[in-house]
């Protein structure tokens, strides 16, 4: 009976692994992780994360115009006006037209600045005609992803250990079970945790969600392009906080539907198994749970 339960879940297991990795290589167009020496921000994944590129775009812009402007007056002020050039100083004070613009010229930069700031905060807050809900749950110390769409399709994503990477896994940055989500669908995300304070952080997608306990925090993405992308809990949650990170693999439509039917066969088997031993071993010392993860 075990045994037969047993490869029953290694089938399921290949033929999710074999399906994701597939349509992967086949319609690999895109993936966002960090890099070495990387200078600015991952290539955008979402809609949401082009205009905080664009917003970011804007007031580098703004940012360099003003303070080149500051340079410039500093300039001529120690050009025109040292002891040399202009030994005995004016006594001159107050100037009704140029305390006026020193005041309404900034707050006039700082409207321009408020109404696109604005209008991103509240396209990145609300969710569009959603199409599908993922919760996310942190834990000490990794993540459980659900679909509640899917009769309750749900699992654990651990880091995959440095001895048991595959070439080209980056390492820090592999998960064994990375959330799978369809490319041009509205995903809405609701995200919570289980223990402390945690931050769901995926840079190529403009999301960036604190997990507190008994809350649910929203937020929604739309990848546009099929690849894996990359992003790490963001808040310091204890001694693993480093080692929770999280795996995100957009794929086509199909591929999608096909993944949902063989992971409610692979994790309905094994996942209630493997989380009754996490929970038990977190109920003791953290040395003990952290061994028991290291497995995984
Ligand atoms: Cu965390």
């Amino acid at each position: 009976m075990v045994a037969r339960l047993v490869t029953r879940t290694a089938t399921a297991r290949a033929l999710a692994v074999a399906g994701i990795g597939s349509t992967v290589v086949a319609g690999i167009a895109q993936a966002a992780e960090p890099g070495p020496w990387q200078f600015g921000f991952q290539p955008p994944a979402t809609p949401v994360q082009a205009r905080i590129e664009a917003f970011n775009n804007e007031l580098t812009v703004i940012i360099g115009l003003i303070t080149a402007f500051v340079l410039g007056l500093l300039v001529y002020t120690i050009v025109r006006f040292n002891q040399r050039r202009h030994p005995v100083p004016t006594r001159t004070s107050h100037n009704t037209v140029l305390e006026i613009m020193w005041t309404v010229v900034p707050v006039l930069i700082l409207i321009i600045i408020a109404i696109p700031s604005f209008k991103l905060m509240y396209f990145m807050d609300r969710v569009p005609d959603q199409a599908m809900t993922i919760k996310v749950t942190g834990h000490q110390w990794y993540w459980s992803y659900e679909y509640p769409d899917e009769k309750g399709l749900a699992f654990d994503s651990n880091m995959v250990q440095d001895a048991n990477l595959k070439p080209g896994q980056p390492r820090l940055l592999t998960v064994d079970n990375p959330l799978v989500v369809p490319v041009d669908t509205n995903v809405r995300v609701q995200i919570t945790s289980t223990d402390v304070m945690h931050l769901w952080f995926v840079p190529s997608f403009g999301v960036q969600e604190y997990a507190i306990i008994g809350r649910v925090n929203e937020s929604w993405f739309r990848v546009e392009h099929e690849g894996t992308y990359r992003g790490q809990c963001d808040q310091l949650c204890g001694i693993n906080h480093a080692f929770m990170p999280i795996e995100v693999k957009a794929v086509s439509k199909d591929a999608f539907e096909h993944w949902i039917v063989d992971a409610k066969k692979q994790f309905s088997e094994d996942n209630t198994q493997e989380r009754a031993v996490r929970v038990a071993a977190t109920a003791g010392a953290p040395g003990v749970a952290r061994a028991a993860s290291a497995g995984n």
